[in-house]
Order: structure tokens, then C-alpha cells, then sequence
């Protein structure tokens, strides 16, 4: 099959639903052909991980190509950084075997998330109380707030350090107005921030004239997008959403690229649902069903180690999702969990007193008083993680594929059968 990647362009892959469907292995695996891997949008809140062989990698911040040795990893100036847990995941993959030098960069253009950020993340879920968003504790909302009201800090304030530090006293005695005295030692993080800045030195890069400079050369550029469409700000299930702009809008924004520029876009949607956190999920199963997924699917937070909560595949969501990323393709992950179902329901429709939804809605209320609508599918009840080729699935797991492909209009490029690298098969 063609390669995907083109010399001088943008392939993007995308969550497609709330998350977790598996972004990074497929990031991984084009990335083995890919000379540049960039993060444009949220921070360590994201959670990757990927198998090789007998190793596994999780990845928060730092983009999943930094596992193949040609490839280089770009953090995006939409990317909000926690320098301490930059350099501590950086630490463990290379404990793990990878060397990073000379090939991870940081765009000097990003905001920087504080330790104070985290703190009142906290606070925030406290006081929000029942209606708290569920967020993975790592400062991305307060970071997001403050560089949307023109306060927050990025990387270039490091080098100019008497500046920097004016800065950051007023940003956190601002916030010490708001949310009270809390324990914070200003002047000892202003040191610790001294040293980070050396340290951090060497990966600052103007990454919007790497990316041009990068695309005119005819590199190969790989976007890896970070939590998904469901948890945008403005397209997800507001306010249960993440702080930045998951869609393919956010790629634009997050990296200074051209629209155009970009030639493929991937969805990544899992063969079920999961969600992690708060807020509306139509399909979820508080049952048995449920139950399987969460535990065959090993459905547990990778920042958090939260459960995760699960559900039918809902292509209402998925359709909602292509209408604003435009999919070229889409990969189906994790086919293998249902396995051993019977029959297994896909929802296809909302229905609101009787009649179909045209989208998924805005106002959340409403889903209060949807029903939704399910097409019941026969299972395979066989193991598919030995398959390789699209001739080796048993014809109801093709037919589940195709049911996917005629409901989206969007062809199913790749189908993951297993969590190894090499645990994908691709579709003619
Ligand atoms: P935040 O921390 O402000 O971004 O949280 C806001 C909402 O976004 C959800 N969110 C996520 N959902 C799925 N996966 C994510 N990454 C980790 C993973 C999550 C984890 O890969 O498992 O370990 O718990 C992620 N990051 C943010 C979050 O649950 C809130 O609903
Ligand atoms: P991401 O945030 O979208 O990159 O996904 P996560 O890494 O948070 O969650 C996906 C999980 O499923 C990871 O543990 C992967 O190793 C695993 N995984 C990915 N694809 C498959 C698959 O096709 N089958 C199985 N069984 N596991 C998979
Ligand atoms: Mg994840």
C-alpha cells in the first residue's frame, strides 16, 4: 500500500472520540517513516502508550516518534509545558533505552504550566464539587486561563530572568488573591526556575521556522494530536473538556502551520467507548458489558491510573467528529476486545422525542432525554490477535468494519488486533 506520509507535508492523527483510542501506537508505527513528530495542543495530561517487543513506553508530553531513532520530536508552541516533568519523562525513556540527543525540541512560543497551576487545578475541582470536571490534576485548565488572559509566561521569558521573575511574582500573588495564601514558596520556585531554563537551553527552537523550513525541505512531518475531538474546548461536551483545541483546527493554531499544508488526517476510534472524568457519555454500560471492556480492554488512566469508563462504539459521535476533522482515514483500534462477544450493539441515531438529532447537541440537557438508537451486530467469538492481512479476520469482524466504513463514509485504512507495534492489520 502507498506510503501515507508525503515529503513536505502534514499527516495528522486525531482522537476521534473521548480519548485513549490509541493515538500513540499508530503515531509510533508512521513514524517509522516520519522525519519530524510534533505536539501542538495539551500537555502531561496526555497519556500514550506504546509496545515494542517487550517494552512499554508511556508518553505525557513528549511525542510517541521519539521512539524511532530517525525521527525528531517537536513540543509545539500550543503545547503547555511542566518543565520538571519534561525532563523527568525525558529520564525515564531514556532509562528505558532511548536516546533523545540532538532530536527533541521545544518551541520557545509555549506556555509554561507551574506548579501553582497544578495546585489550583485542585482547588478548582474542589469547589466545582458534584459538577467537577474530572481533570488529570496536571495545572492544563489554570495554564490555558492564563495565557487566554495575557498573563501566563512561555518558554523565551526564561532568558530575560529579572523580567521573568517580576512576572511570576505578580502572577502568583494574583492568584493568591483569588484562592488565599496557599502554600507556595515564590522566591525557591523562582530558583528552581533558573536552573530549568539552563537546562532546557539546548531544546529551544523558533519552531515556527523549523516547521517551514522543515516542510520546504521536504521532510516528512507527523502531527500527534492529544486527548480527542470529544474533549475539545469548543466541540466537545463543554465544560467536560479538556483547555485546548483537540480538532484539527488545533493543529493550525498550535504549530503556526497552513491549513493546506496539512494532506492527511487520521481518526483513531476505538472498536468500543471509553471516557475518562466527568460528564455525558450516551453509550456507556454500568454493567456486564461495561465490566468486560474495562477489564479485558485494561482500561486504566495512563497519567492517572483512573478506570475508565466504557460503552458501545457510538457513531453519532464518531460522524460529529468527522464533520469537524474531515478523516481521510480512520484506524480501528482494539477490535480484539470484542472478541468474545456475541452479538455487540453499535449506536447509530439520538432520538429525541421520536425524532433523529442532526449532530450531537451543545446543550448537554438534552442528552438527558435522548434514546439512543443501537444496531445489533453478530460477534466473531474468536481470537483475532494473530491476524495480519484483512483475509485473515473472520467475515463478522470484516462486517463490523464495513458497518463502520458505510455509517462514516470514511474508509478504514487500519485495524488494531493487539497492543504490539507489529499487532495491525491493514485494510486493501
Ligand atoms: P484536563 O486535565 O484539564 O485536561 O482534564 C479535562 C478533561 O479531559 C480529560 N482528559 C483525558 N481523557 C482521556 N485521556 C487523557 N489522558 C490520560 C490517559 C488520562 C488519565 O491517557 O489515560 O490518565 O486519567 C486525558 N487527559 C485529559 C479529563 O479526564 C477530563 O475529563
Ligand atoms: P492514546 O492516548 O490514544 O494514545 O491511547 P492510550 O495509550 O491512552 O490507550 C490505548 C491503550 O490500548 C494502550 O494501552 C495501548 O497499548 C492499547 N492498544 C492500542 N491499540 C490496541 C489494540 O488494537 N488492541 C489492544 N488490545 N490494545 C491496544
Ligand atoms: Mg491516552
Amino acid at each position: 500500500m502507498a506510503s501515507l506520509l508525503q515529503p513536505g507535508e502534514i499527516t495528522v492523527v486525531l482522537g476521534a472520540v473521548w480519548g485513549d483510542e490509541g493515538k500513540g501506537k499508530l503515531s509510533d508505527i508512521l513514524c517509522g517513516e516520519a522525519d519530524i513528530c510534533a505536539r501542538c495542543q495539551g500537555g502531561n495530561n496526555a497519556g500514550h502508550t506504546i509496545v515494542v517487543g517487550d517494552v512499554k513506553y508511556d508518553f505525557h508530553m513528549l511525542p510517541s516518534g521519539l521512539i524511532n531513532p530517525n525521527c525528531a520530536a517537536l513540543v509545539g508552541a500550543g503545547v503547555v509545558v511542566h518543565l520538571p516533568s519534561f525532563f523527568e519523562e525525558k529520564e525515564k525513556l531514556e532509562a528505558k533505552g532511548l536516546n533523545t540527543d540532538g532530536r527533541l525540541f521545544v518551541s520557545d512560543r509555549a506556555h509554561l504550566v507551574f506548579d501553582f497551576h497544578q495546585r489550583i487545578d485542585g482547588l478548582k475541582e474542589i469547589e466545582l464539587g458534584r459538577g467537577s470536571i474530572g481533570t488529570t490534576g496536571k495545572g492544563i485548565g489554570p495554564t490555558y486561563s492564563s495565557k487566554a488572559s495575557r498573563s501566563g509566561l512561555r518558554i523565551h521569558h526564561l532568558y530575560n530572568f529579572e523580567d521573568f521573575s517580576e512576572r511570576f511574582r505578580t502572577m502568583v500573588n494574583n492568584k493568591f488573591k483569588r484562592y488565599g495564601n496557599f502554600d507556595y514558596d515564590v522566591e525557591a520556585e523562582l530558583q528552581r526556575y533558573k536552573e530549568l531554563a539552563e537546562r532546557l537551553r539546548p531544546y529551544v527552537i523558533d519552531s515556527v521556522a523549523y516547521l517551514y523550513n522543515a516542510r520546504k525541505q521536504n521532510k516528512k512531518i507527523l502531527v500527534e494530536g492529544a486527548n480527542a475531538l470529544m474533549l475539545d474546548l469548543d466541540f466537545g461536551t463543554y465544560p467536560y473538556v479538556t483547555s485546548s483545541n483537540t480538532t484539527v483546527g488545533g493543529v493550525c493554531t498550535g504549530l503556526g502551520v497552513p491549513p493546506a499544508s496539512i494532506k492527511n488526517s487520521i481518526g483513531v476510534v476505538k472498536a468500543y467507548t471509553t471516557r475518562v472524568g466527568g460528564g455525558p457519555f450516551p453509550t456507556e454500560q454500568l454493567n456486564a458489558i461495561g465490566e468486560h471492556f474495562q477489564t479485558v480492554g485494561h482500561e486504566y488512566g495512563v497519567t492517572t491510573g483512573r478506570k475508565r469508563r466504557c460503552g458501545w462504539l457510538d457513531l453519532v459521535v464518531v460522524n460529529y467528529s468527522n464533520m469537524i476533522n474531515g478523516y481521510t482515514t480512520l484506524n480501528i483500534t482494539k477490535l480484539d476486545i470484542l472478541d468474545s462477544l456475541p452479538v455487540i450493539k453499535v449506536a447509530t441515531g439520538y432520538l429525541l422525542n421520536g425524532k433523529r438529532l442532526e449532530a450531537f447537541p451543545a446543550d448537554l440537557s438534552v442528552l438527558e432525554n435522548i434514546e439512543v438508537e443501537y444496531v445489533e451486530l453478530p460477534g466473531w467469538q474468536s481470537d483475532i490477535t494473530k491476524c495480519r492481512e484483512w483475509k485473515d479476520l473472520p467475515e463478522n469482524a470484516k462486517k463490523y468494519i464495513e458497518f463502520i466504513e458505510k455509517e462514516t463514509g470514511v474508509p478504514v485504512d487500519w485495524i488494531g488486533v493487539g497492543a504490539a507495534r507489529d499487532e495491525m492489520v491493514r485494510k486493501p
